[in-house]
């Protein structure tokens, strides 16, 4: 991985004014690290600027940004109206958490910059991000803090607390509390981060939820039901849920005795129905998807279907599951 460190370390140097661009609805992994790298570019004495949505109403977020300010650590954010202003040629465009176009916070500014980086951890898929620098996707990697970590090991350099705590709260959230996507290196980056003194009192707060939303969906999982033993399904009433609330869902399902793998099914706009599948490791849940159009990893998977009827994307994913028993090549 230290190639990658030395290119992007030797870009940073190249350029004057440094944008940092992470995903619409920016979640404590996308923010930690862009803070973390704002950090380190600002060492190199560079201008630097992370892309934030001004009217941003997500707590966590809002939790993290007060304690970077209680802690008096300035950051420059600028929002989609301001960013062009601060535009030159000596621009560099740094995108964090995602290679998709269609989920930056702010598009536009691909056309503007016409050196960009690209960072991820996310299973590669459709309409990425084209002619950048270099692109570096690994979805072997837990979260892009865990990236960042490696970084500050890498260049030697440190972060504040707070920093480190808003970083470590991410990497639960990405790893479902350390239970996916999670290797050694992840247990090094929290160690690490828990040495640069991160707070878990702080953590906790910023990781606190709503008890409304989460009875709510308590409510939808009392619904579930079993297939074959080992799988746990969850079909949702008829309102329309982001992907998260689906992913959400079968990260929960997985916490029930016996289940190996789970699926959520439920609208996610007015034409679709998504499909969130997870798995403890066991089964490959990316086949079950696949089957459905759909792909993503094996514990970690995701479809959409192009219909609203939800009896009838329940009898294709249950008929998905039975295809895959019966080929007997998802365990
Ligand atoms: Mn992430």
């Amino acid at each position: 991985m230290s190639d990658v460190y030395k290119k992007l370390t030797e870009e940073i140097k190249k350029h004057n004014h440094i944008f940092i661009m992470a995903h619409k609805n920016i979640d404590l992994d996308a923010l930690g690290s862009s803070i973390c790298l704002y950090q380190i570019i600002s060492s190199f004495k560079k201008d630097c600027y992370i892309l934030l949505n001004k009217n941003e109403t997500n707590t966590s977020i809002v939790k993290a940004l007060n304690s970077l300010e209680k802690e008096h650590i300035s950051i420059s954010f600028i929002d989609r109206e301001q960013c062009s202003q601060y535009v030159s040629d000596d621009s560099l465009l740094i995108v964090l958490d995602t290679h998709k176009k269609n989920m930056l916070e702010v598009p536009f500014l691909l056309d503007e910059i016409k050196d960009v980086i690209v960072l991820d951890h996310h299973v590669k898929s459709g309409d990425y991000i084209e002619n950048t620098i270099f692109s570096y996707i690994r979805a072997t990697l837990s979260s892009m803090n865990e990236f960042m970590v490696s970084y500050l090991k890498y260049l030697n350099k440190e972060i504040q607390p707070v920093i480190a705590t808003i970083m470590l709260a991410g990497i639960q959230i990405d790893t479902n509390s350390f239970n996916v996507k999670t290797s050694a290196s992840t247990y090094d980056a929290a160690s690490k981060l828990a040495w640069l003194g991160a707070d878990n009192i702080v953590k906790q707060e910023l990781l606190q939820e709503n008890k409304e939303i989460y009875m709510q969906r308590q409510s939808l999982i009392q619904n579930s039901f079993n297939v074959n033993d080992v799988f746990e399904v969850c079909v949702l009433d008829d309102n329309i849920y982001e992907r998260k609330d689906l992913a959400l869902i079968s990260e929960e399902l997985l916490k029930f005795e016996d289940v190996e793998a789970s699926f959520t099914i439920g609208k996610t706009s007015k034409s679709k129905l998504g499909i969130s599948a997870r798995s403890l490791g066991r089964i490959n849940v990316e086949i079950v998807m696949s089957k459905l159009g759909g792909g993503g990893h094996m514990t970690d998977a995701a479809a959409q279907i192009l219909t609203t009827d939800i009896e009838e994307g329940k009898s294709l994913l249950l008929g998905a599951i039975k295809e895959a028993i019966d080929e007997g090549n998802i365990y």
